[in-house]
């Protein structure tokens, strides 16, 4: 009996000690509309959010409404010395009526969502900024187009430790692109971003971009775009349990000016350029001598 409370104790102290030590990697705290959706920030989030609203006060209305004849009925016929119960076979009109109505506007909220759905997968812009995202366990890997502006082409089939975004190695387009591991966004601009996973199922979700998608090894999932309407700091979380480390698969999200992003991009592009010139030549003396070395034998 002492045993197993002790054994009690210890797995309960276990837990706490665990959420203790991992609070660290937990997912960024809300601290505003507590009560509500967390804030929007795209311009397609702004219309699923009408959808949501509208939904919301109309079945919210309905609710207060019924409950407010059903009691007000519940209160007018209680049982009472001397009152006879009186049987009604029901109004075959009333019931068309509230069956109708409520059937009509379910087919038009289908009909309306269709196509508000329909629009958000509409075709990118032409001047959408293009971005590779990355999934894997368990982290985001991003990649941006370089100088050229196209992003080199992808074989799922070739992710690996040395490949870690799949790329065609033929395609010259790929060698210039860059990698990072947050995603910087240029504020008020559409953004495509084509999504792969090198091992399982992940899922990019940002809640402030009213924004899910799961992304599937051995697809590139090419159809979700977006544009921002405001700067700030947010994060992407994995919303597809993963594995053991699905907790912490996260990566930081900015959305900037684009006189930011224009700059971040710039050093990003001046950097991979420098790796690229280094490993082409190495500057390393004992190299070098190596290299000459090698030249001079025949
Ligand atoms: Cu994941």
């Amino acid at each position: 009996m002492t045993m197993n409370k002790t054994l009690t104790k210890i797995l309960w102290l276990s837990t706490l000690l665990v959420a203790v030590c991992a609070s660290d990697a937990f997912a960024g705290v809300r601290e505003s509309n507590l009560y509500w959706a967390p804030e929007c920030v795209t311009v397609g989030g702004e219309r699923v959010d009408s959808l949501l609203n509208f939904i919301f006060y109309l079945t919210g209305a309905v609710f207060i409404l019924t409950q407010v004849v059903y009691i007000y009925y519940l209160v007018k016929y209680r049982k009472r010395p001397g009152s006879k119960a009186y049987y009604s076979h029901g109004n075959n009109k009333l019931e068309l009526i509230w069956t109708a109505i409520p059937t009509a506007i379910f087919i038009g909220l289908v009909i309306y969502s269709n196509r508000l759905w329909s629009e958000l997968h509409s075709e990118p812009p032409a001047d959408s900024v293009k971005i590779d995202i990355v999934g894997y366990q368990f982290g985001w890997d991003m990649r941006y187009p370089g100088a050229d502006g196209k992003l080199g082409k992808v074989d799922t089939k070739l992710y690996s430790t040395e490949n870690k975004f799949a790329l065609v190695p033929e395609d010259p387009a790929g060698a210039d692109d860059f990698s990072s591991t947050e995603l910087v966004i240029p504020v008020g601009k559409p953004v495509h971003i084509y999504l792969h996973s090198r091992d399982v199922i992940h899922s990019f979700y940002v809640p402030e971009f009213r924004l899910y998608q799961a992304a599937v090894p051995g697809r590139t999932i090419a159809w979700v775009w977006f544009q921002t309407t405001k700067t700030g700091n947010f994060q992407l979380a994995c919303s597809q349990i993963c594995g053991s480390g699905h907790y912490n698969m996260k990566a930081p999200i900015r959305v900037v000016t684009q006189e930011e992003f224009d700059k971040w991009q710039a050093g990003k592009i001046a950097a991979k350029a420098a790796e690229a010139k280094s490993a082409a030549v190495p500057s390393d003396p004992v190299l070098v001598a190596q290299r000459n070395q090698g030249e001079q034998q025949p």
